[in-house]
């Protein structure tokens, strides 16, 4: 049996990055008119559909997950007219645009925060969660930020604390109150109204609280995230209400961020017989490596723990449900510095990295960047990060007295600033990002690792993505097919069967920087796809080496 055909799954999602993807006017911040300038650029390369990061006016305290106002673009990226211009240009050339949807949370300069605070009988108080503090002058419980500290915040004005699971400028929405429900809705709307394709929805799983605020007694924050912030008692009532009255009235799609939704209740959400969510961006893969304090925290993990996620998801969803497959996002380290070889194999891996991406049951996910195989970035000094994460944990670790090299060593190799440095387009002042002073410093491999060297090399990394997404829309294996692990005896290959009712396919890749015997029958197939030129003669995979066999059934 294969899964019910559907658009979405066919489709390959582009992630954009707003501020970091092209600016067209030289104050250093990327915009909706630099966006405009490449859409050929993402054309040519063959995706389907955009996910745009938050462009809505904000005080950019978490870089536009922060929402002052959901009915207006921020001025840094131009104007509504120029979103509407690059809908069209998009719609124009066959790909869908879906919008990034932050409700669990606001700005704390939202109108309805800044009415909230006022007083204890504002209308819009009950928009957020407030509470007294302890008798001895503490927080109403222990639960931690995401973002180092408490989750709650004392605002003087009316001695309560209200609660920001992210940064104190990102106060919680309180979706108990129908109002505000109904603000949200009305949001969705206007911005289908548009005739945009869907939305990605920003930590949804947290949107319904634990109402009794009680104390947890989890210590290790990844178990916080799934059993106490995420999939809350209301969830999945908010969910299908929101789909009831907004989403199945328009012919979208939706993807939930998917931060503590565990494979065991993957199907609550994306079952194809719930009414919620088409497909999810779970987080499984991308927090392995974070310890009991979080990311900051960092534990030793490999790529046996990364394939039995592969696995245990694949078989969860069955043909019931969809998740979206990808390696790395605005909020992870590139995922050619975290899964392959960034330096002496950079193109093989990036290349390997591509086709386990386009070659697993799911919906491909592609980060801004990674077409070029661009990688994490150096920072000598903590003037030069951005980020709210990285800089808050800092302060916090220096207030410890922690060695300031060590604090800056784990922001280097863990920090989000890694994937959010500008977009290489050419060896050029700033790599042709903008002609002005980038809003963060650029990748300095820009000389060698941009798109204008990429397009004259045809063995290149952006060549090989574009001839995977012709091969992956040829072979319909690869979107239907049925998924099976294939388990070796070397901890460094991955491989895998996909079984489709005309075709099946067989892939292998080889996740080392040494030559690896594949020990696994490969008579009646052929040998159809690589990341090495030379077709392969033997059953020797040279380093990070990426094979797909083909046969008809
Ligand atoms: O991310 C949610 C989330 O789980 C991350 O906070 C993650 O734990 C962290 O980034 C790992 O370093 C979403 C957005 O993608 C992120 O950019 C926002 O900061 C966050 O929500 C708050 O809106
Ligand atoms: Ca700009």
């Amino acid at each position: 049996m294969e899964q019910q055909p559907t658009w979405w799954k066919e489709s390959i999602i582009y992630q954009i990055y707003p501020r970091s993807f092209k600016d067209s006017n030289g104050d250093g911040i990327g915009d909706l008119k630099g966006i405009l300038e490449k859409v050929d650029y993402l054309a040519e390369l063959g995706i389907d559909m955009v996910w745009l990061g938050p462009v809505y006016d904000s005080p950019n305290d978490d870089n536009g997950y922060d929402i002052r106002d959901y009915y207006q673009i921020h001025h840094e990226y131009g104007t509504m007219e120029d979103f509407d211009r690059l809908l069209e240009a998009l719609h124009a050339r066959g790909i869908r645009l879906i919008m990034d949807l932050v409700v669990n949370h606001t700005s704390d300069e939202h109108q309805w925060f800044q009415e909230a605070r006022k007083s204890k009988d504002n209308p819009y108080r009950d928009y957020y969660f407030w509470k007294p503090g302890q008798p001895d002058g503490t927080a109403p419980n222990n639960w931690p930020s995401f973002f180092s500290g408490s989750a709650w915040e004392l605002d003087p004005k009316t001695d309560e604390y209200y609660l920001h699971l992210f940064t104190k400028k990102q106060p919680d929405l309180n979706w108990e109150n129908p109002k505000v429900r109904e603000e949200i809705y009305a949001i969705m709307k206007f911005w289908l109204e548009k005739g945009i394709d869907g939305f990605r929805m920003d930590v949804i799983p947290l949107i319904s609280k634990q109402l009794d605020f009680a104390d947890t007694d989890y210590t290790s924050f990844p178990e916080i995230v799934q059993h106490v912030y995420s999939n809350g008692p209301r969830v999945h009532e908010f969910l299908q209400e929101m789909v009831d009255r907004v989403i199945r009235h328009y012919d979208v799609m939706t993807v939930g961020e998917g931060p503590g939704i565990s494979s065991e209740v993957g199907l609550n959400y994306v079952g194809h017989d719930r009414g919620e969510l088409n497909m999810i961006f779970h987080l499984d893969h991308m927090f392995l490596g974070f310890g009991p304090k979080g990311k900051y925290d960092p534990i030793p993990y490999g790529l046996k723990e990364v394939v039995e996620l592969f696995n245990t998801w694949d078989k969860a969803m069955g043909e019931s449900g969809w998740i979206s497959i990808f390696l790395d996002n605005h909020d992870f380290i590139r995922m050619v510095s975290r899964f392959g070889n960034d330096q002496e194999f950079r193109e093989e891996s990036a290349k390997l990295l591509a086709t386990v991406v386009m070659t697993l049951r799911g919906t491909p996910s592609i980060y801004q960047g990674s077409e070029i195989g661009m990688t994490n970035v150096v920072y000598e000094d903590f003037e030069d990060f951005d980020d709210v994460e990285a800089m808050n944990f800092a302060k916090e670790a220096m207030e410890a007295g922690r060695d300031p090299m060590e604090i800056l060593k784990l922001t280097n190799d863990l920090g989000r600033d890694n994937a959010r440095t500008p977009m290489q387009w050419e060896d050029a002042p700033e790599a042709g990002f903008t002609t002005g002073k980038p809003w963060i410093k650029i990748n300095p491999n820009y000389k060698t690792i941009n798109v204008n060297a990429e397009q004259n090399k045809p063995a290149g990394i952006l060549a090989y993505y574009k001839a995977l997404i012709k091969f992956r829309k040829q072979h319909p294996v690869f979107v239907y097919g049925q998924y099976q692990h294939i388990p070796t005896r070397s901890d460094k290959l991955f491989c895998y069967d996909r079984i489709g009712e005309k075709e099946q396919a067989l892939v292998v890749h080889n996740f080392s920087d040494q030559m690896q015997l594949l020990n696994i029958d490969v008579s009646g197939y052929t040998f159809t796809f690589g990341n090495y030129i030379e077709e392969p003669k033997n059953s020797l995979l040279s380093p990070w080496e990426s094979r797909i066999y083909l046969k008809t059934n």
